[in-house]
């Protein structure tokens, strides 16, 4: 039950918007209840229509590892608003923040700036197809890269068949040229390149996965992936949308000491506005337009704004900042495991640094089969439970939540007494 004021708004949004939301998981639909409308959100807070305070663990899905309105980042924005929020046209920005990402990230000699994680992803693809002259793309189940037509695919019958659409409006033709495999099975993906390596343009992967919940890579699976691709001419392209400068400041690439040929990023790296970004190798992106034959292009790619934004909020980010994310994490993941065990409940709680999920299966979760295994009907109870003791978790048990640098061990310790509430709540 929400608040009455995010009730009638939600009527109203409902007769002009599908589903009331500009996203589908903000409905609320997974785990029952309206969603709460929220007027305003600062540091690790977000306040409802009807001012209700709730501590945040979704940070707009990532991007907000600083905290809500960054006192810099706003000043950031509104002093470069002021010079004009967009020119269409080259800016030294643009050229200060493409260093500052291939210098973040060494594997990314050349980049180019989008305005969302869908476009990054969509136009890696394009990239690595366009440099291979090949069609098919690999993906994992239960990883999430944007609604691109071609990435809202899901395995065939037999994983080792092209991809069925997992969208209304995607064609069959399309979804073809997609193949889906389980996450962290190398095998699986050594017996795909042995029969048709020569077919695959490149494989996309989450390093870590939030799009299931919180899934980490198997000892050796994300190596297996830049040897298959290196071993067949294949492009091998992480996405770290999500965990791009979230788990490191050069990302989970930077944790494992990889080189993908590609990487997307978005969320962290667009300081929290519409700024994406695609890159990687040189003979890769030499072949993206004005310089070859891919086409990709955005009205506001790297407009100064969201590029200002970018800026400020990387340039606030050293190893304190992620040694404090590495140690609310610890205390709220041992917080839960332990108030789960009190109350008898049957949980799994995964987490990558600041990126963590609580599911409601004994675990581990490996991949999308072990994930389904969840009791999202429990998972649902326990949202709304947390959500009437201020506590903010993401609305759908495939989800990561996220900490931020503005939470301190006193919030961590307050949703660790809700969630121990939670567990007990019957209803
Ligand atoms: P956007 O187009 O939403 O900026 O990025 C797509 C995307 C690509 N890759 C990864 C790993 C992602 O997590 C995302 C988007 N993440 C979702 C949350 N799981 C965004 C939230 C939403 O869809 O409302």
């Amino acid at each position: 039950m929400s608040d009455p004021k995010s009730v009638d708004l939600l009527a109203r949004a409902e007769r002009v918007i599908p589903g009331g939301v500009n996203s589908p998981v903000r409905a609320f639909r997974s785990v029952g209840g309206s969603p709460v409308f929220i007027s305003r959100a600062e540091g690790p807070y977000l306040y409802g229509a009807d001012g209700a305070q709730y501590t945040d663990y979704v940070g707009s899905w990532g991007p907000m590892i600083l905290g809500h309105a960054h006192p810099a980042v706003v000043e950031a924005i509104v002093t470069a608003a002021r010079n004009g929020t967009s020119y269409g046209a080259p800016t030294e920005l643009e050229v200060i923040f493409a260093e500052k990402v291939s210098a973040l990230y060494p594997s990314i000699e050349m980049m180019r700036a989008v305005s969302s994680g869908t476009e990054a992803c969509m136009a890696a693809i394009r990239a690595a197809r366009g440099f291979t002259g090949r069609d098919a793309i690999v993906k994992f189940e239960g990883c999430y890269h944007g609604h691109a037509d071609f990435l809202l695919v899901k395995a065939g019958s037999g994983a080792l068949t092209f991809g069925v659409p997992d969208s209304a409006g995607v064609p069959a033709a399309t979804a073809k040229g997609t193949l889906t495999l389980p996450y962290n099975d190398s095998g699986a993906l050594r017996e795909l390149f042995r029969s048709r390596g020569s077919e695959i343009a490149g494989v996309i992967v989450e390093p870590v996965v939030g799009n299931m919940g919180v899934v980490p890579p198997a000892p050796g699976f994300l190596e297996a992936i830049l040897e298959m691709c290196k071993a067949h001419g294949a492009v091998s392209i992480f996405d770290e949308v999500m965990t791009g400068s979230r788990l490191s400041l050069g990302g989970m690439q930077e944790r494992v000491g990889l080189r993908p040929d590609m990487t997307c990023l978005g969320k962290v790296i667009g300081g929290g506005m519409p700024l994406a970004v695609y890159g990687g190798k040189r003979a890769i992106m030499q072949k993206v337009a004005p310089l070859g034959p891919v086409y990709q292009a955005g009205t506001l790619s790297g407009n100064p704004v969201a590029v200002s934004a970018a800026l400020a909020l990387l340039g606030l980010l050293d190893a304190r900042v992620y040694e404090k994310l590495e140690s609310l994490g610890a205390r709220l993941e041992k917080g839960l495991v332990d108030a789960a065990k009190r109350n008898g409940a049957e949980v799994c709680v995964q987490r990558v640094g600041s990126m963590i999920t609580l599911f409601f299966t004994r675990g581990p979760v490996g991949n999308f089969e072990d994930a389904v295994k969840s009791d999202t009907a429990r998972f649902g109870a326990w949202h709304g439970a947390m959500l009437r003791r201020g506590q903010y978790w993401p609305p759908s048990q495939y989800e990561a939540a996220f900490i931020s640098a503005a939470h301190d061990d006193a919030l961590i310790d307050a949703t660790v007494a809700a969630a121990d509430e939670a567990f007990a709540a019957k209803q």
